[in-house]
This record gives structure tokens, C-alpha cells and sequence, in this order.
């Protein structure tokens, strides 16, 4: 139970590092992403790796194989939370790889591939509304536009960059080559309830739903609450409110597609003042990128008609759309080799959550395994796993990176 003791322990560290003393939230380029790094890359010395930050603030080990400079297999998951985040969404899958390549350089392992680990900076996409800066960045498809977002406090990403001292000149230098990556694998807690209802650890998963993002600004007639007629008002809020019912209608209307309005800002915001001004976020997910294109043109088209009924505009803008990742079956098979080496039930399972592997998937070969969580539970400071659990975990990546067969000997 050791390794699994001090894997919960690493991440209770990191837990403590937050911008916030009441909850855990960590966002990119933030002074507690520094300090997390800087945690984070005193481990992989510590566990005989190379380890330094990239030029999107990624933290990036490195544990040479048999001679140096052999291709790597890619162990990576994400160093930031969303806002009064549960603690193992991303940093369970960086501590758990450092704890295996712990385990490998105390027994004096090389292997005939070089292990590299990438905690990235900005999966989530809390402080600027993209997802996935960093592992686009390490698939050398970083969109230089988006440097121009802005977050809440009206700070551009390309300031925010500098201001943590880095060059947006220089994000290109992150890119990992394809012939560099063996494959991309990342292990990560379920977020939701399978696992524990089928009373499994752990499972090996068959593929990332693909996401569409939009913002959305309705704009009425801020107005009196007390001398305006029902009839004649322009209520920004009461259309909002219409959209996000046919948003979770339409999407409750087909199996695996879900649809969520995440955050919603509203304007002026006095109790006796009639909305003008209302923006909110959409997040629509499906396994088949067809059924998530079909929805989002419904839910975009329903917002149209919703709005001109009620004499408000809307303006939609798409700030996210990824493609489903399906998971390589040559990792899937191993995967479940490993789970069954270490006396498992070998479990497939697709993820309506997203992951890095979305953004790695256009530079190398991905997979992942899923640990079981509490309840399901995720994105919430209730999000829980078993300390046994956790050890059962490394094993597994343990297990399937020291048997792990390159592509090429297939
Ligand atoms: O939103 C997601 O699915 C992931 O947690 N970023
Ligand atoms: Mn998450
Ligand atoms: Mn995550």
C-alpha cells in the first residue's frame, strides 16, 4: 500500500496549492501553477528524471532508456483544476506516473524506450475559455489566435504568458516530433459512475467524446421592475432561461449526448432592474461526432428562434469544437493486458469527459486508463478515491509500461 499512500499524499501536496484558501482552483499561467510545477519537477528529479517547464508552462519529464535519446512513451495528464475543483481530476495521472518511474529507477530499470511525462499547463481552460493550451501546444497545434482572449480581469493570454515569463514567440519550441512519441498514454479517474457500479478499479478506455463550445450573448432592454408590463418587456434573463430548458431537452433526447450551460453572467444584476444583458456558456458532448454536430445546429437554431419570439438578440460564438479521440486498439490490447496481469477484470469504457489525449491524438497513438472514483463524483471538491485503489492503479501503469511492446514489434 506504500506507492498508493504516497500517491495520495503527493496529491494532497499539490491539493494545497491554490488560489483560493477555501477551495482548490489552480489556472494556467497563475503564481500557484508556478509553485505546482516547481513541486512537481522536485518528484521527477527525485525520481531520476531530466525535468523542466516548455514553453507554454507544460512540465516535462524525461527517464532515458537503455541509451539516451531513444523515442519516449508519452505518460501525461494535466497540472490545472477547474474552479473549487476535486483534487485528482489531472494531477492523480502526473503523480502516478512519477510514482512508476520512481519505481523503475530504484530498481536500476532501463527500458529499450525513453519514458517521458508531461504535466500540462491548461486542460480545463478556465482562465481563457480554450481547452487543451497545453497538450495542443505538445501536438504542434497550438492556434495562435487565441492569444488575444482575454480573461475576466480583461489580461490577453499573450500578456499573461509574459508576465509568467515565457515567449508566445517560442510556443512552436513545445511541439514533440512524431517520430519522438511511441505513444500517448494517460491514466485518469473516471469522472463518473461505471466503474464503481460494475465493482472494477480500474478500466481501459475506448475512446473521448468530441466537445463543441459556444458563448453566448442575449441582449433585451434593461428596464424598471416596477413599471414595465410583462407584455412589452425585452427580459434578457427569461430568454436565457428558455434556452438553456431546450438546450437540456434537446440533448436529454438521445443516449451518450449531454449538453451543459456552465456558467452564466448576468447584466445589470439588481434586483429591481429587468436583465438587458445576459451571457452564458454551452458544452454539448457525444462518442459520435455526428450526433454532436446534429445537436449543436438544433440547440444554435433554437437559440435563434427562441430569441427573435422574445424581441432580444443573441449572438453565438463557437469557442471550442474537438473531434471525438478514439483510443488505438495496440494499447487497448496491452492496456488490458496489464489489467489482467495484475489479476483484474479487463473494462472497456468510452469518456464523456475530455482529455488531453483529444489534443496528443494528432502526434501520436493514444490510450488511457480509468480509475474508479467515489460516486462518480468530479469537478467537485467531494471527488474521492481509495487509497487501495490508487495503489492497484500504479500497478496497473506500472505493469504496462515495464511490458509495454513499441508499435513497430507488433
Ligand atoms: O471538461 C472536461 O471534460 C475536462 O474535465 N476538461
Ligand atoms: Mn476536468
Ligand atoms: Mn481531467
Amino acid at each position: 500500500m506504500r506507492i498508493g499512500q504516497e500517491i495520495c499524499r503527493r496529491v494532497d501536496e499539490l491539493a494545497a496549492i491554490s488560489e483560493d484558501p477555501n477551495c482548490l482552483t489552480r489556472i494556467f499561467l497563475s503564481p500557484e501553477q508556478k509553485r505546482a510545477s516547481d513541486l512537481v519537477i522536485s518528484w521527477m528529479r527525485g525520481a531520476g528524471m531530466t525535468a523542466s517547464t516548455d514553453a507554454i508552462g507544460n512540465v516535462v519529464g524525461r527517464y532515458e532508456g537503455v541509451v539516451p535519446g531513444l523515442p519516449a512513451l508519452t505518460v501525461g495528464s494535466h497540472l490545472d483544476t477547474v474552479r473549487d475543483a476535486g483534487r485528482y481530476d489531472g494531477m492523480l495521472g502526473v503523480v502516478t506516473a512519477i510514482a512508476c518511474v520512481e519505481a523503475l529507477n530504484r530498481d536500476g530499470r532501463r527500458l529499450d524506450f525513453a519514458i517521458e511525462i508531461i504535466g500540462f499547463s491548461d486542460e480545463e481552460g478556465v482562465r481563457f475559455g480554450t481547452t487543451m493550451l497545453g497538450s495542443k501546444a505538445a501536438a504542434g497545434t497550438f492556434d495562435f489566435s487565441v492569444l488575444d482572449r482575454v480573461d475576466a480581469q480583461g489580461i490577453t493570454m499573450d500578456k499573461a504568458l509574459r508576465e509568467f515569463g515565457l515567449d508566445p514567440a517560442e510556443i512552436a519550441s513545445a511541439a514533440r516530433s512524431r517520430d519522438g512519441i511511441l505513444a500517448y498514454v494517460e491514466f485518469h479517474i473516471e469522472q463518473g459512475p461505471v466503474l464503481e457500479a460494475q465493482g472494477l478499479p480500474v478500466g481501459c478506455v475506448t475512446s473521448i467524446s468530441g466537445a463543441t463550445r459556444y458563448e453566448v450573448e442575449i441582449t433585451g432592454q434593461a428596464g424598471h421592475a416596477g413599471t414595465v408590463p410583462m407584455a412589452v418587456r425585452q427580459d434578457a434573463l427569461a430568454a436565457a432561461a428558455a434556452c438553456v430548458l431546450a438546450i437540456e431537452s434537446r440533448c436529454a433526447a438521445e443516449d451518450g449526448l449531454v449538453g451543459t450551460v456552465g456558467r452564466m453572467e448576468i447584466g445589470p444584476g439588481a434586483i429591481n432592474v429587468i436583465p438587458g444583458l445576459v451571457r452564458f456558456t454551452i458544452d454539448i458532448r457525444a462518442p459520435d461526432d455526428r450526433q454532436r454536430r446534429r445537436a449543436a445546429t438544433d440547440v444554435t437554431r433554437q437559440i435563434g428562434q427562441i430569441t427573435a419570439k422574445r424581441g432580444v438578440t443573441a449572438m453565438i460564438q463557437k469557442i471550442h469544437d474537438m473531434e471525438a479521440a478514439p483510443c488505438a486498439p495496440w494499447l487497448m490490447e496491452q492496456i488490458d493486458r496489464a489489467i489482467d496481469a495484475e489479476g483484474l477484470q479487463p473494462f472497456r469504457l468510452p469518456s464523456g469527459a475530455g482529455h488531453d489525449g483529444m489534443a496528443m491524438i494528432d502526434v501520436a497513438d493514444i490510450g488511457m486508463i480509468f480509475l474508479r472514483c467515489v460516486g462518480g463524483i468530479s469537478h467537485n471538491p467531494a471527488e474521492a478515491i481509495a487509497v487501495s485503489d490508487a495503489e492497484v492503479g500504479a500497478q496497473v501503469l506500472l505493469r504496462f509500461i515495464r511490458d509495454f511492446q513499441q508499435r513497430a514489434s507488433l
